[in-house]
This record gives structure tokens, C-alpha cells and sequence, in this order.
């Protein structure tokens, strides 16, 4: 590399020369790895144990991405092409090794530098800690998402947070969820460069003034506010073998000054370093997403932050390439908000509009209404975000200002077309008005959107029919669908290696950029040689399982058994209860001496700390568990494992050893799942309700490859209000007596009527997720299963037939759909290509 005067540099600056791209062979990749591991890291000593191996593996591999980094970003600059930020307060990465070399296309080489050394570069692989920056399927799909767009050069940033402790770790103790934090940065985090250079600032606190500036006009200002500055790491993002390299930049707060003078000369030093704290605590911990964890300030502030360092950031991006001139700035930029989590930026793109950079109103609005687009992500009510009126005005005081003259506007709006609908307006107003009133974010981020899109087309239908009705009839054409999906990179390619390489084998390997090429696995289905290896691929994923199985349980699993899978964030919702009872009852069976399908149930998932009911399935589940497992009866049988910590990684373990895969939530609840699609693609049938995305994967790959049961989303709604749990108990036997195991204590002999609350909402006639009207109908279709994975050659069909049906769920057609219908994004074209 090499310095030059670059006229396109700002003046003075000097623009270091393109380097060429560095050598991909396996001898440069040794020598770059000595060096960082020797020299900058200043180690000696190769210990397979050693954090530093992974971090100069990191550093080896990541300086192949800074000139396609630097390519991707210069081209973007020089093209000026329209781009989206998708700003999310989730990122649920995982690990990012083993994805960028594969994206880099240097695996094997990278694999052959370490093995001269000795080493594995699964081990380095393995030792590399989750970035765990997400709660489940919003934050995971927001990580599929960056890949697909980086693969298919879409100029598409993420925003985020980084915190500093992410998702918490779950460990279980005497069938309890105790939670322990997540210090992920503890060892450095090699991926991240830190941009102090592109800080901003945000604001809080103080007041709103008006005032009149040298012209005579009326603007508005913001005072006396505590201010906190926002600092990016950026992560390079790299597409599948086309030398893109996207970005993904996290805002870390810290105090704007390193001391308060006021207070240091005041006298109190202690003070102004506390100061600094106060700042840090805005990106210090991830909310789990949880009732009790709604309504909390701190939690709004993060909101804030992203939001306003985000379009900051882009703003002054902006200004460099176009000065004051907001003119083309609709046309050219896009937010995407992640649910509502990030609505705030609404109101935020209007202040920084009006107030710092002296649009009107109007022509702040036309940007806004034309740069937003909203995606959301649940139906459940609880799960709508609120914030008090009373905490914005404390917190953010011009923004409220600012809410409150977009709900006036909006109003008059209603009245024109509704003139005299009053309820209307109730119903509709961002604010609901009460003894406490609250902002609703969901109302706000509609109002200020061109698009609202569901995750699911079921799910998009309910949005539009019933939880947004109002607005889909004012903006009809604001509504649309675009359903969920999942990197095949990640999700096939890297985490199923041996039955990418059956596929490619067959099929080519145009599936890695092209799913539905999968497509081409049918007419292999019934193929007795490829059905045998794809058996034997399966087989050895699920003794791979087996070995994590025992190594964090210390339960012994055969692989031979029907592998029964419930991963995901556990919530009444999801129903895990029913797939216990269902465990249960089989239980019960095995004792009575019928003969079943041998069967491994594995649940795993993660519930929220202040979820008591959650927690309560959880300890549920694992006392269930320590009965079955224990009991001789049950050997060769049937075992119950509570999967302990699960988190991205694990699925990475998991989904490619699945045979049976449980999305069995109730109609209407589950928005779209992606676990679901990851299991399909690695060959898992489905056991579910017609729910979210479940109802397209049924679709796809035709009701004979699916096991269906359970009310539908009408039937559900038509049940409310006679539904009577107990009534159906007691006309069924065999659900009988599985609640009355349960009941007698059989399972907590030794902590009674823990498990009263439990049983309780199950025979609650206001029970939402209404477990027991469905019961009866998941048994059957259990059985159904059963007898299916009894024909080896039927059940290794459905299993080719699903991973071959899977093509329409990767992230590349959902980025591709967002594209084309909300996006309008020109891909970047790299100099050379
Ligand atoms: C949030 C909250 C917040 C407080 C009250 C309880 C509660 C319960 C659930 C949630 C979920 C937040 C949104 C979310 O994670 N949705 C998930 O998004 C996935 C990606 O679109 C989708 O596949 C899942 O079905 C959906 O649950």
C-alpha cells in the first residue's frame, strides 16, 4: 500500500493507494497467521486451548475482507446509488469464522495453514464465543438478512447496538433456568474496528425551547440536555464469493467528555468518572424480551440512541456528498425499522430535519413518509410496545413535540375522510389516552411509513384484517407481505457440511446462491443409492448431536432413534406444555406396554428472567425429563432431554440431526418462525399447526410431507368464550391421565404444588393458547409420525422431499422481494466486474 494526493480526498488528505487484493493460498494465510499471533499478539506458546489462535485466525482472514470492504464502500460513494439502513436493536450474528471463510471461498486453504502448525481448524472454529446481540427469530433474521443482501451486492448497512453483555447464558440447576451474563468482549472481539472518527452525539433530558432566528422565523430548539456520545464498530459483512463486503456498524455509548469539568473543579471527581458510567449503562445489557421488562427507561433510551446516531450518521454521510440539499434524499436513502424496537427514528428523522438542518414541516414530512418502511414482527398484544407520555416528556422532550404535531395532523386526517368518527380517532391516535396515556410506537411507525409489511402471508392477512384494520383501510396500499427466510450459507452450507457435499454431488452447487435449485432433488427421492446416502449423512449428524448431548447433559443418546425436536425461545405461546404432555402420555403408553417408535425428545430454549410461567415450563419440562430418563422401563424407549444454553450455535448442532421437527404453537400466535425453515432445509419433516410460515412450507412441499393437526385460526376465534379445557379432559382417557400424573405429584415429589400454576392455566377456560383443545389432534398426528418414521424408505423420502421443497425460504428471494417491492436498491458494481 502506498500514499498519494487524491483529488476526490477532502483537502490536506492524503488517500492511501488501492492495495491489490491479498494472496487466498495457504502459505500466505500461515505466514499473515505468525505474524499476528507472534507479533502483535506477542504470543509464543501454540496451546490448542489458546483464545489468541482464534484472534490471529480473525485478523488473517479479516484483512482479506478490508480491501473489499474499502472496494464495496468506495464504489457505493462513487455511484451515489440509492441504499437502505437497517436499523434493528437485534443482531443475532452467532459465530462469524467459519461464514467468512466460506464467503471468502478459503476454508480448506486456511484448514491446511493451521494443520501445518498442528492444529484444527474446527477447534479454532469451535473456541470462537457467539456474538449473542438478539433474543430469537427477529434479531437471527435480521443477521440472515446482511448475508443475503451482501451476496446479492445490495448496499444495505445494518445499525445496531453493541452491547455489552449480550443474551444471557442458561444454566439449569435442579431443573431451574439460573441466568448468568454473557461478557462476550471479555477476550476481544477481532471483527469489530472502532470508527471514532464518525462519533455522534445524542441527547437527552432538558427542555424545549422556541425562538425566533435572524429571518423572523419560528424554530425550535433543545436545551440544557445531558448529552451522550455514540461511538461505531463496524463488522465487515462479506457476500458469497463476489467480493462485497456490506457493513454492520454498532453504537457503543460513553460520556462526551472523559471528565465534567464543572463537576471535576466543583471538587467531585467521583462524580464525573460516575458520569462516564451513567453514559455507559445505555448500551450495557440486552433486553430479553419479556412483559416485565416493558415500560422500562432505560430500554427507550437504548431506542433513542440508535435511532438518532443512526440517522445522524446517515445525515452527515449525506451533507458530504450533497451538502444542505435534502432534495433527492427520499429517493436515495431507506429505513427499514425492525418492528417497532427502532419507530422512534419517526419522529427523530423530523427533529433533525426541522431543527438542525431548517426544513419546513411538509417538505420534512414528504422525506420521512417516503424513507420509512416498517416491518412487523408479532400479533400478540402484550407484545405491542407503549411508552408513557410522561417519560417521554421527560426523556425527550422535543421529540414528544414533535409526535404530538404528527398525531394532530394525522387526526384532521381521519376526520376528513371519517368526518364525525369519533371512536375512529380514539382507536387510531398514536396516543391512547388514560390515566397514564401512552404512545404507540406500532401507530407511529405506520403513520410515518410508505410500507408495512408482515413476516408470513398468513400473518400479513391478520395484520391487515384485524390488529391494523383501521390503517389498512385508510392506506390500503401501504400494506404488504413478505415472508421470512434463512441464509442457506449458514443454515446448509456451513453447518451441514456433509449433506452440502451429497447435494453438490448431485446437483451442482448452483443451490448456494439459487435454493430452489434444491428443487432438482426430487426426482432423487425414491433412489435407493441416494436415499441410502443421504441416511448415512443423517446418521452421522445425529451421532454428532449425541456427543454434544452427552457432553453437556451427561445423558447417553442413541442415534438410531427418532430424533423429536422443540427448539426456540420458550413462551406459552410455542406451546412446549403441549409437547410435554404429549411426552407424558407417551410415557404412560410405554408403562401400559404398548409398543412405539423408539423416540429422543429434545427441547431446548431459553425463557425470559422475569417470565415466571416460562421459567415454570422449564423446570416442568426437566423434572418430566429426570423421571422418564431414570425409569427402566423407558430404555431403548423413549428419553426426554432438556437442551441446556441453547443459542445459534446449537441450532448449527441441532437442526442438521432433527427428524421430527415441532412448530406447533397456537393459530394465529407464532408470526412466521424461521427455526421451522432451517429444519426443513436440513431435511426434517414438520409436525405442525396451521401457523405463520408453517401454512407456505406446507404448501411446498405438499400436505402427504407434512404431519397437520390442530385448530385453525377461525376455528380458534369461533371456540373463545365456550371453551371448557376440563370438559375435554375428563371425555378423554388418555389425556386424563396424563393430567392426573401431573396432578398427583408424580413428577415433584419433592417440591409440592410447584407445578399448580401450570396445571391451573391449562384447565383455564380463558386459557389464550387453548393446549388442551388441541391435544388430542397433536397425538394423533404423533402417531402419525410414528408409524411414517417406521417405513424407512417412505420416511427418507419425505425427508428429501422437504429439504428439496425448502428453496423459496432462504433470505436471497425475501431480500430479493424487499427489493423489488419497498427497496428499489441498484446492486453495487465493483470496479472490474
Ligand atoms: C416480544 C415481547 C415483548 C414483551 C412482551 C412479550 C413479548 C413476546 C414476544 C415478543 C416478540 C418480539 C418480536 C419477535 O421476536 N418476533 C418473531 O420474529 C421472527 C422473525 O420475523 C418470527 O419468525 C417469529 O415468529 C416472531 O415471533
Amino acid at each position: 500500500m502506498s500514499a498519494k494526493p487524491d483529488k476526490s480526498a477532502k483537502a490536506g488528505s492524503i488517500e492511501l493507494l488501492q492495495a491489490p487484493n491479498l494472496p487466498m493460498d495457504a502459505d500466505a494465510i500461515l505466514q499473515d497467521f505468525t505474524h499476528y499471533f507472534g507479533r502483535m499478539l506477542g504470543r509464543r506458546t501454540i496451546d490448542v486451548k489458546s483464545p489468541f489462535l482464534y484472534q490471529a485466525v480473525v485478523y488473517a482472514a479479516r484483512d482479506r475482507l478490508m480491501e473489499r470492504w474499502s472496494q464495496t464502500r468506495k464504489a457505493a460513494q462513487r455511484d451515489d446509488t440509492r441504499r437502505t439502513a437497517y436499523l434493528s436493536l437485534e443482531f443475532l450474528m452467532g459465530r462469524l469464522l467459519r461464514n467468512a471463510l466460506l464467503n471468502l471461498g478459503i476454508e480448506d486453504e486456511t484448514a491446511d495453514a493451521l494443520n501445518r502448525l498442528g492444529l484444527d481448524l474446527e477447534d479454532v472454529i469451535d473456541s470462537e464465543r457467539d456474538a449473542g446481540l438478539g433474543n430469537g427469530g427477529l434479531g437471527r433474521l435480521a443477521a440472515c438478512f446482511l448475508d443475503s443482501c451482501a451476496t446479492l451486492s445490495l448496499p444495505v448497512i445494518g445499525y445496531g447496538i453493541r452491547y455489552q453483555y449480550g443474551m444471557f447464558h442458561q444454566r439449569i440447576e435442579n431443573g431451574y433456568q439460573i441466568e448468568e451474563p454473557d461478557s462476550w468482549l471479555r477476550e476481544g472481539f477481532p471483527w469489530e474496528i472502532e470508527r471514532i472518527e464518525y462519533a455522534q452525539t445524542v441527547r437527552f433530558g432538558g427542555r424545549s425551547i422556541v425562538y425566533e432566528d435572524g429571518n423572523g422565523v419560528t424554530r425550535h430548539a433543545w436545551a440544557d440536555t445531558e448529552d451522550v456520545l455514540a461511538v461505531p464498530y463496524d463488522i465487515p459483512i462479506p457476500g458469497y464469493r463476489n467480493n462485497v463486503v456490506n457493513t454492520l456498524r454498532l453504537w457503543s455509548a460513553s460520556a462526551p467528555h472523559a471528565f465534567d469539568l464543572g463537576e471535576f473543579n466543583a471538587g467531585s471527581y467521583a462524580d464525573a468518572v460516575a458520569t462516564q458510567n451513567e453514559a455507559q449503562n445505555i448500551t450495557m445489557v440486552l433486553y430479553p424480551n419479556a412483559d416485565s421488562e416493558n415500560g422500562q427507561e432505560l430500554r427507550l433510551r437504548q431506542q433513542y440512541f440508535l435511532a438518532s446516531a443512526s440517522l445522524q450518521d446517515l445525515l452527515s454521510g449525506w451533507i458530504t456528498r450533497h451538502g444542505e440539499n435534502f432534495e433527492d434524499f427520499a429517493a436515495k436513502t431507506c429505513f427499514q425499522l425492525n418492528d417497532t424496537h427502532p419507530a422512534i427514528a419517526v419522529a427523530e428523522l423530523m427533529r433533525l430535519l426541522i431543527d438542525v438542518h431548517e426544513l419546513g414541516w411538509d417538505e420534512a414530512w414528504a422525506i420521512t413518509q417516503k424513507s420509512m418502511a416498517y416491518t412487523n414482527h408479532t400479533l400478540l398484544p402484550e407484545a405491542l410496545e407503549t411508552w408513557p407520555v410522561s417519560m417521554f416528556r421527560r426523556l425527550l422532550p422535543r421529540v414528544l413535540d414533535i409526535i404530538y404535531e404528527i398525531n394532530a395532523r394525522f387526526i384532521v386526517e381521519i376526520s376528513q375522510q371519517w368526518p364525525g368518527d369519533n371512536d375512529r380517532i380514539a382507536r387510531m391516535s398514536l396516543i391512547r389516552e388514560g390515566s397514564e396515556p401512552m404512545i404507540r410506537m406500532a401507530y407511529l411507525a405506520i403513520v410515518g411509513s410508505f410500507s408495512v409489511n408482515g413476516v408470513a402471508e398468513l400473518h400479513s392477512r391478520l395484520l391487515r384484517e384485524g390488529l391494523f384494520r383501521d390503517f389498512a383501510e385508510m392506506w390500503p396500499e401501504r400494506f404488504n407481505n413478505k415472508t421470512n427466510g434463512v441464509t442457506q450459507r449458514r443454515w446448509l452450507a456451513a453447518c451441514n457440511k456433509p449433506l452440502a457435499e451429497l447435494i453438490t454431488d448431485k446437483i451442482g452447487d448452483g443451490w448456494t446462491t439459487e435454493l430452489t435449485e434444491l428443487g432438482r432433488l426430487a426426482e432423487f427421492a425414491d433412489d435407493p443409492d441416494f436415499q441410502r446416502a443421504w441416511r448415512k449423512v443423517r446418521q452421522t449428524n445425529k451421532t454428532r448431536l449425541a456427543r454434544d448431548l452427552q457432553d453437556r447433559t451427561g445423558l447417553v443418546v442413541n442415534p438410531a432413534t427418532l430424533f423429536d425436536v422443540q427448539v426456540k425461545r420458550i413462551h406459552e405461546y410455542k406451546r412446549q406444555l403441549l409437547n410435554l404432555l404429549h411426552a407424558v402420555y407417551l410415557y404412560q403408553r410405554i408403562r401400559g406396554g404398548h409398543e412405539t417408535v423408539p423416540r429422543t425428545i429434545i427441547i431446548g430454549g431459553k425463557a425470559a428472567p422475569g417470565y415466571v410461567m416460562a421459567k415454570k415450563i422449564i423446570k416442568c419440562i426437566n423434572n418430566v425429563s429426570q423421571v422418564i430418563n431414570s425409569d427402566p422401563a423407558m430404555e431403548g424407549r423413549l428419553q426426554l432431554i432438556f437442551y441446556p444454553d441453547y443459542n445459534v450455535s446449537a441450532m448449527e448442532l441441532i437442526c442438521p440431526a432433527a427428524d421430527l421437527s415441532e412448530q406447533i404453537s397456537t393459530a394465529g400466535k407464532e408470526a412466521s418462525g424461521t427455526g421451522n425453515m432451517k429444519f426443513m432445509m436440513n431435511g426434517a419433516v414438520t409436525i405442525g399447526t396451521l401457523d405463520g410460515a408453517n401454512v407456505e412450507i406446507r404448501e411446498a412441499v405438499g400436505e402427504e410431507n407434512f404431519f397437520l393437526f390442530g385448530l385453525t385460526v377461525e376455528e380458534i376465534a369461533e371456540l373463545r368464550g365456550r371453551y371448557s379445557p376440563s370438559a375435554i379432559i375428563d371425555a378423554d382417557d388418555g389425556f386424563g391421565r396424563v393430567i392426573a400424573m401431573l396432578e398427583s405429584g408424580h413428577f415433584n415429589r419433592f417440591e409440592p404444588g410447584v407445578f399448580d400454576s401450570i396445571l391451573q392455566s391449562i384447565r383455564e377456560p380463558s386459557d389464550p393458547w387453548m393446549t388442551a383443545a388441541d391435544f388430542r389432534s397433536f397425538v394423533d398426528a404423533q402417531e402419525r409420525a410414528a408409524d411414517a418414521y417406521r417405513d424407512r424408505a417412505g420416511w427418507t423420502r419425505m425427508s428429501i422431499l422437504n429439504s428439496a421443497s425448502s428453496g423459496r425460504f432462504s433470505t436471497d428471494r425475501t431480500m430479493r422481494d424487499y427489493n423489488e417491492d419497498i427497496w428499489n436498491l441498484d446492486p453495487i458494481l465493483l470496479d472490474g466486474t
